[in-house]
């Protein structure tokens, strides 16, 4: 099933650590990469004033791995990445957040599928749409159509940085 990855990055050497996200993430077996979303450079939505922007891209993937397990996937890559859990929304060097895995509809705190703020956030939609024009949120609707309802939100396109496919 088609599984949609979310990366952030606001802290460090943000797009270094991006690539080595993208290249960790497929070091194992289950999680084929499809397809990454050029990088954008936002400003950072949430938690304490002061922040520096974020460098965000989307990841488009197939998998045959349960939910769960993408989640521990994904959890055990931020904390390779060094990344501390201190402050909700606070900055951080790492995030990935599972945004759609194929069809699950999920309410558990611990995993909410599709992810509970995607739909009303450029810094994801506007890369979505350029890794997978035809994405569509369970519940929402195509990303396209979301997307037109959303100013730009301080999203910017980084064409200087592009991600490399997994080595
Ligand atoms: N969790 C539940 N559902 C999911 C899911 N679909 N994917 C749980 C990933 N994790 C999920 O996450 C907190 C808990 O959410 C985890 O224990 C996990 O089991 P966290 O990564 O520890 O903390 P967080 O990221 O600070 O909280 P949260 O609620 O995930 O934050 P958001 O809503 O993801 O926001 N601004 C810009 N411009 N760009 C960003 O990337 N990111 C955030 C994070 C805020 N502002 C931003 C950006
Ligand atoms: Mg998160």
């Amino acid at each position: 099933m088609k599984v949609v990855l979310s990366l952030g990055s606001n802290l460090g050497r943000r797009f270094q650590t991006l690539q080595g996200a993208v290249d960790t993430l497929f070091d194992a077996p289950g999680l084929e990469f499809v397809r990454a979303s050029p990088i954008y450079e936002t400003d950072p939505v949430g938690g304490p004033g002061g922040q520096r922007p974020y460098l965000n891209a989307v990841v488009v993937a197939e998998t045959t791995l349960a939910p769960r397990t993408l989640l521990e996937r994904a959890q055990s890559v931020e904390n390779a990445f060094g990344r501390v859990r201190a402050e909700r929304w606070g900055p951080r060097t790492l995030d990935i957040d599972l945004i759609v895995v194929g069809e699950t509809v999920c309410d558990d705190p611990d995993l909410t599928l599709p992810h509970p703020r995607a739909h009303e956030r450029a810094f994801v939609l506007v890369p979505w749409s350029k890794a997978d024009p035809e994405g569509a949120l369970p519940g929402h609707g195509p990303v396209a159509r979301l997307l037109e309802g959303l100013g730009d939100q301080g999203v910017r396109l980084r064409d200087d940085l592009k991600l490399q496919r997994p080595d």
